[in-house]
């Protein structure tokens, strides 16, 4: 049977192909006591180039997740000895969110109760045994389809557009339990915050297409120095980042190397080249909350643009 071009039906086989190509990254987690059962969910799986881990029972379920971090899905039976698919249901919900995993509970008792049983504990599916795989496709399909696209909207709204870098709300996220860990472990650390100076005269100049150009290359920069670390671009020409090393005299080297190789570049901009100069706020190994952190790191910067830029205060 082949569906008419642009049907519903169509398209899903569109993507389904698609997927054939695409989804050797997606594992996916099959738990059954079974090994009919399981091989003949493994087998369907694999025709569609799913990398498959198995388990026997809930408990070796939870230690292949732990041992496997790209575990996508776990397809689960219900009965099963030693702990059973609501059970594990509810323990991997203990860990893991729906945004990072998915789960399918799979029963072959008759009663309505399971589906429901399962989805209030956590699953996000269900499927009653026997089924057809044209079903069993569909629904691992959209479910991992669903991740995808929550994945999607993530990296969206935390990346900045033009630079590709973190953005203010990711970095916002992300430092402040960063820095919780530093202080826990005693890891010299610093946040510096980096401001272009008279970048208002590139846009006048060279007009805003340019400006443009400059920040993604003040990124890329970044990335070269401080690939470790947490890079962010806050708004317009401002950036900051995270970094945490061996002591501060060599994460304050690290930071002038970036200053000093930004100052000495030229940035080529359409015919020309452009130079600019940065100036850098630093807070070292605070002890204070976050955005009081920032705060420092921002009056640090104020001071370094009043003392005549293209340096670091601390
Ligand atoms: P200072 O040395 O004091 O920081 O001077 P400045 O000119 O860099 O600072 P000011 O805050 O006066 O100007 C910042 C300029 O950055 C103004 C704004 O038009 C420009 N800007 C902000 N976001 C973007 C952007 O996304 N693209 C471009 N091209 N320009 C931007
Ligand atoms: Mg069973
Ligand atoms: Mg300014
Ligand atoms: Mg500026
Ligand atoms: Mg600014």
């Amino acid at each position: 049977y082949i569906p008419k071009e642009n049907s519903q039906a169509f398209l899903y086989l569109k993507r389904v192909l698609h997927w054939q190509q695409t989804n050797n990254k997606n594992t996916i987690l099959v738990v059954d006591d079974s090994s009919s059962a399981r091989n003949h969910i493994v087998e369907l799986l694999k025709r569609r180039n799913f990398n498959v881990i198995t388990a026997n029972n809930g408990v070796q379920a939870l230690e292949k997740l732990a041992q496997h971090k790209n575990i996508k899905m776990v397809i689960t039976d219900l009965e099963m000895p030693a702990m059973d698919g609501i059970e594990l249901t509810n323990e991997i919900r203990r860990v893991y969110t729906r945004e990072q995993l998915a789960v399918i509970g799979i029963s072959g008792a008759s009663s309505g109760i399971h589906s429901a049983r399962f989805i209030k504990n956590g699953a996000d599916d269900f499927l009653r045994k026997p089924f057809c795989p044209e079903e069993f496709y569909c629904r691992i399909t959209q479910n991992i389809e669903s991740l995808n696209n929550i994945a999607k909207i993530q990296h969206a709204a935390n990346t900045d557009y033009l630079t590709d870098l973190a953005n203010r709300r990711a970095f916002f996220r992300s430092a402040e339990s960063r820095i919780k860990e530093y202080i826990n472990k005693k890891v010299p650390y610093c946040l510096a915050m980096i401001d272009v100076d008279f970048f208002k005269k590139v846009n006048d100049t060279y007009g805003h297409d340019i400006g443009d150009q400059v920040l993604k290359v003040i990124a890329l920069y970044m990335r070269k120095h401080f690939g470790a670390g947490l890079t962010a671009r806050l708004g317009g020409e401002e950036f900051a980042v995270l970094l945490h090393g061996l002591d501060t005299d060599y994460l304050h080297n690290k930071l002038d190397d970036f200053r000093r190789e930004i100052a000495v570049s030229a940035i080529p901009a359409g015919d020309t080249s452009i130079s600019i100069t940065l100036s850098l706020g630093v807070v070292f190994d605070s002890l204070d909350e976050f955005s009081k952190q920032m705060n420092e790191a921002d009056n640090a910067l104020y001071a370094a643009k009043e003392n005549g830029r293209n340096q670091i205060v601390v």
